[in-house]
């Protein structure tokens, strides 16, 4: 198939799986014909704002990594598919970092922008979230920052952006509209950026540590794909499992690496292995994450709680008729994964090719 043509049999085969579930959706022969019609005439089609938003959640409920799916009837979709220039977007993207904020109370939101269409690739943001700290590598060799948003801090900074020095500096959007085009810069308002300031609920020092954390994850890389059609401008979210923050994202020897830093507070014996310094270190950590967020008033789930929530969704499909695939190695949190019931089992079989879907994105 040649990129951007819509491929009628990924149509038809959405067409009819949307209204096999969605029965009041009327007959879907007639939509059918009119769908495989529009792409002989354009290479295209037009989704109905109906199709849209169900194929959005579809997308959701068929993401095999994600633990968080029992939720994805809730989804909040956004169709801005008439934007497509860079400033549009970023003016939406802010806007529904402000719907998804909500006070604290998190929202799970897409935004839904131009998709690619026959000869005309749709616009990028070239983020790996909507909301991510900058890096770059010191004097000593060591990252100031998430070295996870160096490479983007170096190109923000090759677009003229002046930021980046400090440890948890919010990177600015950069957006490209055509292949080879300059991407455009937007600084996040401040509005749109919900922090976290972390601290220990028993240990008065953890706060002076100076360590934060975003309120939303925002994947804004990923391709979603429907019925043939690809969104690639569809940044979406829910909220953080604590561990993603505190067993990951800080922990990790390639991202904070605090790990060393928190065990020196504790006071624990590092000089061997077999103290668990280490696994000591990482649950006092993840203590402060899901304490932070809760005194903040900002959604978090701690993952024994996650973990239930997915079991009762993936018995809840069952009772529909339908499989829940799931990939066990991103489903099983990085933290005692043993003590949660997702380790336990195994899942339905993830199969690549099934639709729709949010997917790594293809570089243009
Ligand atoms: C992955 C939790 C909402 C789609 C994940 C991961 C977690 C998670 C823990 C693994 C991430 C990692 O290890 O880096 C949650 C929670 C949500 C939520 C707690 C709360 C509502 C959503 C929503 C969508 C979504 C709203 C899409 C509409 C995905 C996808 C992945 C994923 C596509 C795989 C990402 C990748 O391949 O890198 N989720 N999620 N999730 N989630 Fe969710
Ligand atoms: N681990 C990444 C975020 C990945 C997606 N996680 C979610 N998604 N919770 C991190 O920033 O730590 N979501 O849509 O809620």
């Amino acid at each position: 198939p040649q990129p951007h043509f819509t491929d009628p049999r990924q149509a038809a085969d959405f067409i009819r799986r949307f209204h096999a579930e969605q029965p009041a959706a009327g007959d879907p022969d007639a939509r059918i014909r009119a769908v495989l019609d529009e792409i002989d005439r354009t290479g295209g089609y037009r989704h109905t704002p109906d199709e849209l938003a169900y194929g959005a959640k579809l997308a959701w409920r068929n993401a095999a990594r994600c633990i968080g799916r029992l939720y994805w009837r809730s989804l909040v979709v956004r169709d801005l598919r008439h934007l497509s220039s860079a400033d549009d977007i970023a003016t939406e993207c802010f806007e529904h970092l402000r719907t998804a904020t909500n006070g604290g109370r998190i929202r799970p939101v897409v935004s839904v922008f131009a998709p690619d269409r026959p000869g005309r690739p749709a616009a990028r943001i070239l983020n790996q979230q909507l909301i991510r700290y900058a890096g770059h590598p010191g004097p000593d060799g060591r990252w100031i920052g998430d070295p996870a948003g160096g490479q983007l801090a170096a190109r923000a900074r090759d677009l003229g952006w002046k930021g980046g020095e400090e440890r948890f500096e919010v990177l600015p959007l950069l957006i490209q509209e055509r292949p080879g085009e300059r991407p455009c810069r937007y600084e996040l308002p401040e509005d749109t950026t919900m922090e976290v300031p972390l601290s220990h609920p028993e240990h008065p020092w953890f706060a002076e540590l100076g360590l934060r954390w975003y309120a939303i994850p925002a994947i804004s890389d990923m391709t979603l794909e429907i019925g043939g059609v690809r969104y690639p401008t569809a940044p979406f979210n829910g909220w953080y499992m604590g561990t993603e923050i505190g067993a990951r994202n800080l922990a990790d020897a390639d991202r904070y690496d605090m790990l060393t830093t928190v065990a020196d507070r504790l006071g624990l014996d590092t000089s061997s292995e077999r103290t668990l310094w280490r696994d000591r270190a990482l649950v006092e950590l993840n203590v402060a994450v899901l304490h932070s967020f809760e005194e903040a008033g900002v959604t978090i789930a701690d993952h024994h709680t996650e973990s239930d929530r997915f079991l009762r969704h993936v018995a809840q499909e069952r009772r529909a008729g339908r499989p829940t695939p799931a990939d066990w190695s991103w489903i099983v949190p990085p933290v005692s994964g043993g003590l949660t019931p997702v380790y336990h089992r195994y899942y339905d079989p993830v199969d690549p090719a099934l639709r729709p879907a949010f997917v790594a994105r293809e570089p243009w």
